[in-house]
């Protein structure tokens, strides 16, 4: 398969200055006809007529008029054109019907819908399927559909067809269609100059009472960032259709936003707290796409982090806006140790703007996304609030309308700043998370903090330079008062001391404060000192990580050392939880245990072999060990953090809820499920009732529950997902492949279905003790059910392999178990270029 690299980049050589087209919708055999207006660049230094093309059968090509016979090549078509301006018709048939793959047009319960990004409109027509041609576009829809919607501003409608034109050019990526018997819960909104918007959520009859919820976050999202980005919207209309079968969460096709449907709908009765903060959280990023991706947008894929990771970053802000900073903090760094570490130390790792790849769909990436966040989130620190936004209005600026790379993003803080930014630069260049050992002397008056960093290799980059890092420190004196505030040291050589003097005593210092950057902190810390930190620490971050410092600790000790469950740590978090003076979501995230794959991921950046089952033994003696310590307490607390009244999504309603949750579950260790069941008969909400009946399951003692679960739920396929996603998470270790596989027979099983393979094999995955359970049943399981994908779906098999990219941290037995299942992948004939590009590169 062909390699691309940036290096090689080459503009096209024409102008695209308008496009037309028209599609005549029918099942399986849609017609496409298209009419484009290109111009040759004078000075191109690629001249060649080439359109993209895959999966298209040609009816007719023509150049101003007259019919042509372009030449068929390698993913599309040449054709000799005019030196000047001229019009390419053409008209293709396609079959959205069969088309499983769900990218280019295809068809989901009756509906026709689009998947453009990253490569998908050239499975609809012959185009220059490249982000950095840009154009206007104007689109007929011929067919019976009730409704009938494309991207833009709506034109003439009649009977059998709509029009839509779009005066916003931009590129193929963000082209949309959907086609079908959908019911709109309208609203409205007038931006900050006074414009008057209609807004829709497009969903299936049945579905309208779930639909208020994502409205009223999408009007929150356009309020937030005209107030802190100072960014309005820009069309007449802006469409979200819900879609049930998708690939990933949401796509930002300009104003017809298209959404799986776990991603937008909404009930107290359905989806829980953390499905009600994900969904406002993906509204809000396919929204503020509109700049960051639509207005300014990548000039090719290699720059994806720059939309992807600018946009997460401000959705990021954004919650952390709505809801608890702290909270949101906290949430970002569990997600980005447990998905990104583990790329960034494996097969995997690659820098956030990678340089070559054979399948740009399998970049989107835990660290083009997040870790591209991250880096944005580090530059905001070191040039300041003033100066990150004074830098972004500049970018906006300078840069709406065009296609971008990073080169133009870091250019903008240096002319806003004057800061040179060819260090920084780094972060986007090296893969790998830096190792940042720290060592402390107090002598005198002073306190001497030293830094070290280094990056082990990474794929194709043996050696690494050392980064700009910065490291928020704050100092606390011996009464827990603090004595230094947050103060950011900026790091740049491989080795360097920073001192804090006129200091009467030693103080404790509070190192990486918010998570400063995306860095593993190597500290040789007392538990005392922690278990300070964990009670005084003034920020809220460096408060739960001495926590979850103390959580991690013990449980390695429990799994190198056959340790008991450490007593001092047991004390002060029985003290915290018993602490109502405390914020419940803080108590929460205290209680909440470091996962199991997150131990192993300490143990491996240790040097240590992951042991699966001791891991999951140590969780289980550590759980009920901490059930028992807080015995007297739990029926108390049980009872003190039940929410009256009518369910609310709100922030301090989910902190409580959650840490309800968290009590209830360990009550369960104790009593049985007797309160899980009450509180299972007696749920007027997904959360409470969600919660028991894990409680349940976990304690075998759900059988019941889940059969009256599925009754009450079956017809409703979001809440089957999260039925089939909790029987695999809560089985034992040597029952999750199997639970797993007798799912995968079951009625509402359905392969085609995304959201419902992921619900089985995710779990799977994400089951660390059950995946990774000795008898290799989890593996083959995966493997056997990745490979009857891939003819149908390539995108989501690729995508799931990643399941297997910690492998060789394992033992030898367990790595001759997960390399036969990849060989057997590898070997698939007919295996697709997607899934052959991970497992090749997971394999070396
Ligand atoms: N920008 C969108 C990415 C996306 C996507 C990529 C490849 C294949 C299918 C896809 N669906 C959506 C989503 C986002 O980041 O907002
Ligand atoms: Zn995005």
């Amino acid at each position: 398969p062909e390699t691309f690299y940036l290096k090689d980049y080459t503009p096209f050589g024409f102008e695209v200055e308008a496009v037309a087209l028209t599609f005549k919708l029918a099942a399986t055999t849609t017609r496409v006809i298209s009419k484009i207006r290109f111009a040759p660049k004078p000075d191109a230094a690629d001249p060649r007529f080439f359109l993209h093309g895959e999966a298209l059968n040609l009816i007719w090509a023509k150049i101003d008029g007259q019919e042509v016979t372009p030449q068929m090549v390698n993913g599309g078509l040449e054709c000799t054109v005019p030196g000047q301006p001229f019009t390419w018709e053409a008209e293709v048939e396609i079959d959205p019907q069969g088309n499983t793959a769900l990218e280019g047009l295809y068809m989901s319960n009756g509906m026709y819908c689009t998947q453009c990004e990253a490569e998908g409109f050239r499975k609809i027509t012959y185009y220059p399927d490249r982000p950095d041609v840009m154009s206007t576009f104007t689109v007929r829809i011929e067919g019976s559909e009730k409704v009938m919607l494309s991207n833009g501003n709506p034109g003439t409608t009649g009977d059998g067809f709509a029009e839509w034109h779009d005066p916003w050019p931009k590129p193929a990526y963000l082209f949309a269609l959907v086609a079908g018997d959908l019911i709109n819960h309208p609203d409205r909104f007038t931006t900050k100059s006074g414009k008057d918007v209609e807004l829709n959520i497009w969903v299936r009859p049945g579905d309208e009472g779930k639909c208020a919820f994502g409205m009223e976050a999408l009007k929150k999202s356009m309020t937030w960032d005209e107030e802190v980005y100072g960014r309005e919207y820009d069309l007449d209309i802006f469409n979200i259709v819900a879609v049930d079968d998708f690939n990933m969460g949401a796509m930002e096709n300009k104003g017809l936003n298209i959404f799986n449907s776990s991603c937008v709908l909404a009930s107290p009765e359905t989806s829980t707290d953390a499905n009600f903060e994900r969904i406002e959280a993906i509204i809000a990023h396919e929204y503020f796409h509109n700049w960051t991706g639509n207005r300014i947008t990548c000039r090719d894929w290699f720059q994806l982090c720059l939309k992807e990771g600018l946009t997460v970053f401000r959705d990021a802000q954004f919650t952390s806006d709505m809801r608890s900073a702290p909270v949101k903090r906290i949430d970002d760094v569990i997600t980005l140790r447990a998905r990104q570490f583990p790329e960034d130390g494996g097969p995997l790792a690659h820098p956030p703007r990678p340089e070559e790849f054979q399948e740009i769909n399998n970049f989107y990436t835990a660290t083009v996304y997040e870790k591209g966040a991250e880096v944005i989130g580090m530059l905001k620190r070191l040039v300041g609030d003033d100066a990150y936004y004074k830098a972004l209005d500049l970018y906006f600026d300078r840069h709406d309308g065009q296609a971008c790379t990073i080169e133009d993003w870091l250019k903008v803080f240096e002319d806003a700043t004057g800061r040179d930014m060819t260090q920084f630069k780094l972060w986007y260049s090296q893969a790998g998370t830096p190792r940042v050992k720290v060592s402390e002397s107090f002598v005198g008056d002073t306190l001497t903090l030293t830094f070290e960093q280094e990056t082990a290799p990474t794929p194709g980059q043996p050696t690494k330079d050392p980064r700009v890092i910065p490291i928020a420190v704050g100092l606390l004196g011996a009464n827990g008062d603090e004595i230094q505030p947050t103060t950011v040291l900026e790091m740049t050589e491989a080795k360097q001391s920073f001192t804090f003097t006129g200091l009467a005593a030693k103080p404790v210092a509070s190192i990486l404060r918010e998570f400063s950057a995306p860095v593993v902190l190597d500290r040789q810390m007392g538990n005392a000192e922690r278990a300070f930190l964990l009670a005084h620490d003034t920020d809220p971050f460096n408060r739960w990580e001495a926590g979850n410092a103390l959580a991690t600790d013990t449980r390695l000790r429990m799994v190198l050392n056959g340790a008991a469950p450490d007593a001092n740590y047991l004390d002060a978090l029985t003290k915290l939880v018993r602490d109502d003076s405390q914020d419940p979501a803080f108590r929460a995230l205290v209680l909440q245990p470091p996962s199991q794959a997150q131990i192993a991921q300490v143990l491996f950046e240790q040097g240590h072999t992951p042991d699966p089952e001791k891991i999951h033994d140590a969780a289980e003696t550590f759980a009920q060990s901490l059930a028992q310590a807080l015995s007297d307490s739990l029926p108390r607390l049980y009872a003190a953090t039940t929410v009256d009244g009518p369910y609310v999504p709100d922030a301090e309603g989910a902190g409580k809820r959650a840490l309800n949750g968290a009590v209830l579950s360990l009550l369960s260790r104790l009593d049985g499920g007797a309160a899980a069941a009450k509180q299972f008969e007696a749920a007027d909400n997904m959360t409470l009732q969600y919660a028991a009946l894990a409680c349940l399951l976990r304690a075998e003692k759900g059988a019941d529950q889940s059969q009256a679960f599925f009754d009450q739920w079956k017809e409703d396929r979001l809440v089957m997902d999260k039925w089939f996603a909790l029987q695999v998470a809560t089985a034992k270790p040597e029952n999750a492949a199997q639970t797993a596989r007798a799912l995968t027979k079951h009625a509402l099983f359905t392969i085609k279905n995304p959201n419902r393979f992921r619900a089985v094999m995710g779990a799977l995955a994400g089951h660390h003790a059950g995946f990774h359970h000795i008898s290799g049943a989890g593996y083959s399981l995966l493997a056997e059910n990745l490979m009857a994908l891939d003819s149908l779906n390539p995108q989501t098999t690729a995508r799931m392999c990643a399941g297997f990219q910690t492998w060789k941290r394992y033992d030898e037995t367990r790595q001759r178990l997960i390399q036969t299942e990849l060989e057997k992948i590898a070997g698939l004939n007919g295996l697709s270029r997607d899934t052959s590009d991970m497992v090749t590169r997971i394999l070396e």
